[in-house]
């Protein structure tokens, strides 16, 4: 039985994609912050899949932290065969001059460094076993720039630049490193949290289709169930009325 290690677990991408692979036999380690969620989502899972599952309860932007809960794992669930870094998260929408320092800090800590600890901790077994699967959640953010986006574009980069130098890295000790990038995507706290919990400027999907949560652990899951000879290096997806992050065609839904 093959283990993932899911990042976000507690809500939107990390959500569906836990559902899809517990669905598809899949043993799951589950983090984020909430654990009152995680809880339910592992009661959830193991009654309508029997899915073996445990849980992390952790900040990933802090090392010491991040690497106390691996180090916390039992020996079952110890063998990390597929490390899906989706945690991650955009806050404050805004033009440079007016940036919030803490905004800043909160989105490179958490989707550069966060991204960096677990990979950090996960990969020298993945080095030691010579094989693994990393899969990074950068976004369309992480390929082009829109106004007001600044810092969550810079730390979509950096993702993306992450993935393209992990591979460098990994790929001579039989590592995929894999990447999803995906334009606006509905069933996920992003713009709740984007907009500091303020739901009428959360409301963004009112006017078009974008994709959801699930349609982007479907991609996931095809990235991961490739034969052995095949890396999907990075899907950029989009919903059907999305042609670029500055073009939307807000027609209706
Ligand atoms: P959600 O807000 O629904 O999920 C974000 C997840 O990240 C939550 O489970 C949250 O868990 C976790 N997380 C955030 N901060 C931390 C932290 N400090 N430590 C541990 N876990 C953390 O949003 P999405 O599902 O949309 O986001 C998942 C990924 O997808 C992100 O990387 C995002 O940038 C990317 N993305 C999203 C798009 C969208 O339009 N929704 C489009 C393209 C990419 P908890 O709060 O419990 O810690
Ligand atoms: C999330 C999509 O367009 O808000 O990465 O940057 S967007």
């Amino acid at each position: 039985m093959q283990t993932i290690l899911i990042t976000g677990a507690t809500s939107g991408i990390g959500k569906a994609t836990a559902s899809l692979f517990a669905e598809k036999g899949f043993q799951l380690i589950l983090t984020g912050r909430r654990k009152e969620r995680l809880t339910a989502i592992k009661a959830d899972l193991k009654n309508k899949f029997n899915a073996n599952i445990h849980c992390l309860v952790f900040d990933i932007r802090h090392f010491e932290e991040t690497k106390n809960a691996i180090e916390s794992l039992p020996k079952a669930f110890a063998q990390i065969d597929i490390l899906l870094n989706n945690a991650g998260l955009a806050s404050g929408y805004g033009p440079i001059h007016l940036g919030e320092i803490e905004d800043w800090d909160r989105m490179m800590d958490t989707n550069v460094k966060g991204l960096l600890n677990i990979t950090r901790l996960v990969s020298p077994d993945m080095v030691s076993k010579s094989a693994g699967h990393i899969i990074n959640v950068c976004s369309t953010a992480g390929h082009e720039v829109y106004p007001n986006g600044n810092v969550y574009c810079a730390s979509k980069h950096a993702v993306d630049a992450l993935t393209k130098s992990m591979r460098l890295d990994l790929h001579k000790h039989n590592i995929k490193v894999s990447q999803i990038s995906p334009g606006h995507v509905e069933d996920t706290e992003f713009a709740k949290v984007r907009f500091h919990g303020d739901q009428n400027k959360a409301n963004i999907y009112n006017d078009f289709v974008p994709l959801n949560a699930t349609n982007v652990a479907n991609i996931i899951y095809f990235m991961a169930s490739q034969p052995s000879n095949v890396n999907i290096q990075d899907i950029l997806v989009m919903g059907t009325q999305q042609a670029s992050n500055n073009h939307i065609h807000r027609s209706g839904r």
